[in-house]
């Protein structure tokens, strides 16, 4: 018969192994993944990418293509955090979005590179990565 101690320690074991499983997990879908975040939508040939801002920005990093008309749809919801603040600087992007609501935040048409974004504070930041088409 097995001990006590030993069911006891295969339980905590196996909760162990389940934690560390649900915590890779969790982190693979967050913003250190490297594949995209499904995020960005062509329609009519304007680029729609999607951000939501609350606690910061999500996702972190967006990948989208150069060379086509676009926007930066920002959706608050119940924000009144700093997030609320977004400014783009390369861009002379400075905007307060409402507590809840949709922003749309017109990008123009951006060449191959790198967008950065943060609060008004510098704090949060967010990327959008646009790449030649493929
Ligand atoms: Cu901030």
């Amino acid at each position: 018969m097995t001990s006590k101690p030993t069911v006891l320690a295969i339980i905590g074991a196996a909760i162990l192994v389940a934690g560390s499983v649900a915590f890779v997990a969790s982190r693979s879908g967050g913003a250190s993944a490297e594949a995209p975040a499904n995020n960005v939508a062509v329609v009519d040939g304007r680029q729609v990418i999607d951000l939501t801002a609350k606690g910061g920005y999500a996702p972190l990093r967006s990948v989208a293509q150069a060379g086509l008309p676009t926007v930066l749809r920002v959706t608050t919801r119940g924000t009144f955090d700093c997030s609320s603040a977004l400014r783009i600087p390369s861009l002379d992007v400075s905007r307060t979005l409402p507590p809840s609501g949709v922003t749309e935040i017109d990008l123009g048409t951006p060449q191959v590179g790198t967008l950065e974004g943060t609060c008004g504070m510098g704090m949060y930041p967010f990327e959008v990565e646009f790449r030649e088409p493929a």
